[in-house]
């Protein structure tokens, strides 16, 4: 069977009304640079970039040299066409204008360079995640943090892609959710699986169980009863994974269903939750809810949160709908 390339994907996607020239152009330009740090990262040891960078981002957190390079990657790849105003990351405390030397496009880009990199020094996938926004109406000319501040419903496509046995770019433009393996001889993500649907029930959660003495009674109360398996309330038994990196989680979830949970817990309550709102969290819940799953904090859709800053965080449980709604009702029968 003739096989479709992200080009010719996307093009046909414009053709029915999904996108725009330069919306195509950003996202070629993004799969083109994740594309370059698949190849940094599958270098490993060989490519000198593995182990920590000597600086902290503005989460606190220790970079590692390969969040520093990929976030360079993402910029420079960005920096000339014409289609973008300003990139956002995990890894930079502010927005980057496009230089003044190229002329500013319409859309904003927001990405977590390279996701779960703690993973990378023991060599297990990890991911760029990314979300497109459409510069607010009668913005001013120079770019501003606010115009990022926009809820989930406002992107206009997300993104991620794996690093993994094979990379993996999974995109959405509001149109489905499709899969796309890159080939590697010839450097062309191809489509291989079209309008990917997450089993609506599942029986696996991911969760980082080492938490649990720190959860809010509703998560207690719920994982409790899905650890009791057929003997308790749920009936059935549960199965658990945790691959600590959210990229390679949420794939897995899109692949065979599952439920996806990084929930409050007093550790990480005065920040609001550890993941990211804008560039984790909005992303992955609009690529699940295309997939026909949920999204939600444990009290509301994620995607209709009003952001009110550019690195805030939010507790995430996403994935195979009737489970997000399940652990929801633990969360809402307070
Ligand atoms: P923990 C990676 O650092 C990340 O942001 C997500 O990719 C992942 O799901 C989560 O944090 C892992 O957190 O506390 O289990 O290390």
């Amino acid at each position: 069977m003739k096989s479709i390339t992200l080009t010719q994907f996307l093009t046909e996607e414009r053709r029915a009304g999904y996108g725009s020239t330069d919306l195509t152009q950003l996202l070629e330009v993004v799969a083109r640079a994740c594309k370059r740090i698949g190849v940094a990262t599958g270098k490993g040891a060989l490519g000198g970039v593995l182990g920590e960078a000597g600086s902290d981002n503005v989460q606190g957190e220790a970079q590692k040299k390969l969040d520093v390079l990929s976030n360079e990657i993402l910029l420079d790849a960005n920096a000339w066409g014409g289609h973008l105003a300003a990139c956002a990351s995990e890894e930079m405390a502010d927005p980057q204008p496009i230089p003044d030397a190229y002329p500013k496009g319409g859309y904003l880009l927001l990405f977590d360079p390279l996701d779960g990199s703690s993973n990378i020094d023991v060599n297990i996938a990890v991911g760029t995640i990314f979300s497109v926004l459409r510069r607010p109406q009668g913005h001013r000319q120079d770019v501003s943090v606010n115009e990022f501040l926009q809820p989930g419903t406002q992107q206009v496509a997300a993104g991620y892609v794996v690093y993994g046995p094979s990379t993996l770019l999974v995109l959405t433009l509001g149109h489905g959710t499709h899969v796309f393996t890159l080939d590697r001889e010839v450097g062309s993500f191809i489509l291989t699986r079209r309008d990917a649907m997450i089993p609506e029930e599942t029986s696996e959660f991911a969760v980082n169980m080492s938490n649990q003495r720190y959860w809010e009674a509703p998560m207690q109360r719920y994982v409790g009863d899905l650890l009791a398996g057929k003997e308790g309330p749920r009936e059935r038994d549960f199965n658990m994974r945790w691959v600590a990196s959210m990229v390679a989680d949420v794939h897995r979830i899109l692949t065979r269903g599952g439920i996806f949970s990084y929930p409050l817990d007093s550790k990480i309550a005065a920040k609001g939750g550890k993941l990211r709102l804008m560039y984790e969290a909005n992303p992955m819940a609009f690529i699940v809810e295309q997939a026909g799953g949920a999204a939600s904090t444990g009290h509301g859709r994620i995607m209709e949160l009003q952001p009110e800053a550019l690195h805030q965080r939010v507790p995430v449980f996403l994935g195979s709908k009737a489970e997000v709604e399940a652990a929801e009702r633990y969360h809402l029968d307070v």
